[in-house]
């Protein structure tokens, strides 16, 4: 039997890895897109000539959409990969981040219900949640977010914790730690550090303007994070997880690691750049991903200092392709 899959977010980072797994392992895969005037499907648009992959427009915060949809493909597994994703951009929205983040993942558990399916729920939660406790984070740590994203997020949580209780529905949670990849979004600080080498490297640009460089993440490479999320599903038991490398470095750890990968010295172009910070601060993120590990046998192979490297080359290459060097 082909297995049916449904992905909210399946123009983001995260989203086009997944339906590339998908695909590779004979899925239908069926992607929610959003409307927008110009296309913006870049991540995925070598996936089209795949007769597999079938994109549906809606949006997180059109319920009637969603419920006709789920009715529609009757997929076996939902992932919901679909968000406003960016932390300092949800302080500008605050509401617009709750309505995607939080109630979208409400709208979306009420199609599945509705549409009365068998049918497997992945919740894309994050480190965000835990906020301001201190690391090393794991599924036991208190939850304290630091930002109106991260508070939407520990809704989604919940209620996904929730409707695996009150509904008996397969949901799992997975508390991913940030990762990132050549096709991670311009304005997330690795890429916007790799973008700003490249940039610099080729003469295009003199300076790179910067935030906090104090903030410790737990970076880790998005391809593999994705697989995580999908042997989440294919267990026995609905469970939630942490997915991370385990290992933390500053923001400042990973300039030098990018600037130098090009053959810079990082202190030679980064600006501070006050506009960068948050009004609040997550300062230090770091998982414990021991449960994926034994549980699932899912390990991180790729730690931020080696991500550091691989995103420099690819966005030197691009970069270069792009102005004709
Ligand atoms: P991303 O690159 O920002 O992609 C977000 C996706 O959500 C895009 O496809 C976007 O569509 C879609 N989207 C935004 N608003 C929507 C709405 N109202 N209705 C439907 N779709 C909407 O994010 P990502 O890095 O792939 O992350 C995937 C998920 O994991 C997100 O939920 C994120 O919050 C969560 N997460 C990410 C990380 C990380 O480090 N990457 C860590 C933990 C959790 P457009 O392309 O049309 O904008
Ligand atoms: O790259 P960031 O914007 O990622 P952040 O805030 O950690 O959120 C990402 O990871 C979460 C998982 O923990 C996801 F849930 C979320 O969707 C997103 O993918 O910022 C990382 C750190 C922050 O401390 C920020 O203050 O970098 C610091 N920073 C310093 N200068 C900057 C900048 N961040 C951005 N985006 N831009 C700067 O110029």
């Amino acid at each position: 039997m082909t297995k049916r899959a449904f992905i909210t977010g399946i123009t983001g980072q995260d989203g086009s890895y997944l339906a590339e797994l998908l695909l590779g392992k004979g899925y239908e895969v069926h992607g929610l897109v959003r409307r927008a005037s110009t296309l913006n499907r870049g991540r995925i648009d070598h996936l089209h000539p795949n007769s597999e992959l079938h994109l549906h427009y809606g949006d997180l915060t059109d319920g009637v959409g969603l419920v006709n949809l789920i009715r529609e493909i009757e997929p076996h597994e939902v992932y919901n990969l679909g968000a406003q994703s960016h932390v300092k951009v949800s302080f500008e929205m605050p509401e617009y981040t709750a309505s995607t983040d939080a109630v979208g993942t409400l709208r979306l558990l009420e199609a599945i219900r509705a549409a009365d399916i068998d049918c497997r729920y992945y919740q894309a939660s994050t480190s965000e949640m835990f906020g301001a406790t201190p690391p090393p984070q794991n599924e036991a740590s208190p939850f304290y977010p630091r930002s109106p994203y991260g508070a939407a997020k520990l809704y989604s949580h919940w209620v996904t914790v929730n409707y695996r209780e009150a509904y008996d529905l397969f949901a799992v949670s997975g508390i991913l730690f940030n990762h990132e990849s050549p096709r991670r979004g311009e304005s997330f600080v690795t890429r916007k550090i790799t973008l700003g080498v490249a940039a610099i490297k080729l003469g295009v640009a003199d300076e790179l303007h910067l935030g906090n460089l104090e903030a410790v993440r737990d970076w880790g490479y998005a391809p593999e994070y994705v697989e995580g999320m999908w042997r989440m599903l294919q267990h026995d038991v609905p469970q939630d997880y942490v997915l991370a490398t385990g290992k933390g470095f500053s923001v400042r750890q990973f300039c030098e690691a990018a600037f130098a990968q090009a053959g810079l010295d990082w202190e030679d172009f980064v600006v501070y750049d006050k506009q960068f910070e948050r009004p609040t601060e997550v300062d230090a993120l770091i998982g414990d991903p021991s449960k994926a590990r034994e549980v699932l046998g899912w390990e991180a192979q790729t730690d931020a200092m080696a991500l550091a490297r691989l995103m420099v080359e690819a966005d030197l290459e691009q970069m270069a392709r792009l102005i004709g060097t």
